[in-house]
């Protein structure tokens, strides 16, 4: 019976979550970075070296890298995009030269992620993130003053978000502004609204079919060498999975998914599949995208949200909300007996609850909420196995 691998992100020696706690959760692997190196950078094999013994040391393994971050400029084919595929390339031999196995990346323009709130109060008392439409919207129209931002929303929603900002304390407003721009690289920085419309200036002329595009070429440079240094590539989805700040967003959808394979039919391009980050999209049905990626599939991400016809969603529990995630569970089960191989897996996120509430730890990753998720889901996994019926 093949099971899956479990993990959990640890963001290095700084996380306030130690690697202690994460074997004490049950984890066999970690999922890291080296946050110190800039986007673009070589990451160099005496750093990456010491990163793997900091985690073998601690009784695991260094499992997945999540992620070795594209350049801005590869995404938008600018600048050094070609010096910095060759640094790709470079990285990725050199994490292979160190026995590493899988690369996350993602090719989302200008911000990995978006939230409205990340102290979302739930009705237990923990706290989740959650996206809301208004505030988004209000944020876009009245603080970023996102020239042209109107002809990305409907009436509706603009006259929504005006009634949302004029109810809105100065301190609600600095909290908005600083959790939407959580998602951008080096994000410890204030940024001004004028150094992120320049960001978002940069794709001005870049529309979805030209972005996936990039990416192809990208895939074509580097998933040879990834392939014949044994590593696999498993790029993470849109996150919201939709068009952002007038960004286009082209791993969003089970079409984007299957071009992006199509593109570059090796194996060593595959996917992380983030069920938070699909699921947050109702036409993107989960188990039956498991069902048919699965032999590209190199790594989960496993979370749940609830959405609301508004437009609004918050990270559930992850078996509430609305991704079905025993099924989803089953045909990750399914696949693994059928492949014979054992997918890595993290819980991903988790609501700051007990203890965790009086710390700070990053967004979406305290220790506790994090815990419960992986329990969950493995009881899940084990139960599934226990019925045997793999049909
Ligand atoms: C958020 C994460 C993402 C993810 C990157 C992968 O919690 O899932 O930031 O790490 O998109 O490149």
């Amino acid at each position: 019976m093949i099971k899956m691998h479990q993990t959990m992100r640890w963001y290095g020696p700084n996380d306030p979550v130690s690697l202690r706690d994460i074997r004490q959760a049950g984890c066999e692997g970690v999922v890291t970075a080296l946050h110190q190196f800039a986007y673009g950078e070589v990451w160099t094999k005496p750093e990456i070296e010491k990163r793997k013994n900091l985690i073998e040391a601690a009784g695991m393994t260094w499992t997945v890298i999540e992620s070795l971050p594209v350049h801005e400029d590869i995404k938008k084919q600018t600048g050094h995009w070609r010096q910095y595929i060759e640094n790709y390339k470079t990285s990725l031999r050199n994490v292979a030269d160190c026995g590493l196995k899988v690369v996350t990346y993602n090719f989302m323009p200008v911000l990995d992620w978006l939230r409205t709130d990340i102290s979302y109060e739930m009705p237990d008392g923990s706290r989740a993130l959650r996206f809301e439409k208004s505030a988004f919207v209000a944020f876009d129209l009245f603080l970023l003053k996102r020239p042209g931002a109107e002809k990305d929303h409907s009436d509706a929603d603009i006259a929504a978000a005006r009634v949302r900002f004029a109810a809105m304390k100065e301190a609600e407003k600095k909290d908005l502004y600083h959790n939407l721009l959580l998602g951008l690289p080096g994000c410890d920085e204030a940024f001004t609204p004028q150094q992120v419309l320049d960001a978002l200036g940069g794709y001005q002329h870049i529309d979805g079919k030209r972005l996936k595009q990039h990416l192809f070429d990208f895939l074509q440079e580097v998933v040879p060498v990834a392939e014949t240094c044994g590593l696999k590539m498993a790029i993470h989805p849109d996150d919201p999975p939709y068009p952002v700040l007038g960004l286009p967003r082209i791993v969003s959808t089970e079409q984007d998914l299957a071009d992006l394979l199509a593109a570059v039919p090796s194996p060593a391009n595959g996917l992380c599949f983030c069920t938070g980050s699909l699921g947050a999209r109702a036409d993107n049905k989960l188990p039956e995208m498991i069902r048919r990626f699965g032999d590209r599939i190199h790594f989960l991400h496993l979370r749940n949200t609830r959405r609301d016809p508004a437009g609004n969603f918050f990270e559930a529990g992850h078996l509430d909300g609305d991704t079905d995630m025993a099924a989803a569970m089953f045909e990750i089960v399914r696949c693994m007996q059928r492949t014979g191989v054992s997918l890595p897996m993290r819980p991903d996120h988790g609501h700051q609850m007990l203890d965790d509430l009086k710390k700070t730890t990053y967004p979406g990753y305290s220790a506790i909420g994090r815990l419960r998720g992986l329990a969950e889901l493995r009881g899940l996994e084990v139960g599934i196995h226990h019925g045997k019926n793999y049909e």
